[in-house]
């Protein structure tokens, strides 16, 4: 059928359909697999972690979209005791053996480092997680900055990084967290 057509076919098919245009970024997205859901309801990207800087840390995370953000869950095991910088960083490359290659820490919007929980902040800026003496630790937090679906602020393609230290939560821009001991791509 002509172009033209096909196009007003396809808009009257958004129209009869009463959703967002959110909806058909997501409607192009294979992995979804529906395009009938809202915005943030379950798109997913998870992570597996990798030991770097001689560490022996392992571990996963997993990135959920959901109403008001994006539900991060981190677990490690064989980690150092004590607490230890989680952060999204830009680039989705761990190839270097400290982890540098994932350059610095994801902030599409050009904010100042900070607690994921103050007023500004990096947006991949996770806070930290505890580690308990068997060397385990689990890190849950909502980010409503970050996002799943393809667009600025997607995780996709990013690393989840953790790091040797506690951040301190304002040393702009790294919260001087120290090396760089797991690193995992966002698929
Ligand atoms: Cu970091």
């Amino acid at each position: 059928m002509p172009m033209f057509t096909r196009f007003r076919t396809s808009l009257a098919v958004l129209a009869a359909s009463g959703l967002s245009a959110c909806v058909f970024v997501h409607a192009t997205d294979s992995s979804s697999g529906d395009s009938k859901h809202a915005h943030g309801s379950g798109l997913r990207a998870s992570a597996r972690i990798e030991a770097r800087s001689g560490s022996t840390l392992a571990g996963s995370a997993t990135f959920t979209e959901q109403k008001g953000g994006v539900l991060v869950e981190v677990t490690v095991s064989n980690a150092p005791p004590g607490w230890h910088a989680v952060h999204v960083h830009e680039k989705g490359d761990c190839s270097a053996a400290d982890g540098s290659s994932a350059g610095t820490h994801f902030n599409p919007a050009g904010h100042k480092h900070g607690s994921p929980h103050a007023s500004e902040h990096h947006a991949g800026d996770l806070g930290n997680m505890w580690v308990d003496e068997k060397g385990n630790g689990h890190h849950v937090l909502l980010m409503p900055a970050l996002a799943v679906a393809d667009g600025p602020n997607s995780v996709r393609g990013r690393a989840i990084i953790v790091h040797a230290a506690a951040d301190d939560l304002v040393t702009d821009p790294t919260g001087n967290a120290g090396g760089r001991i797991g690193c995992g791509v966002i698929q």
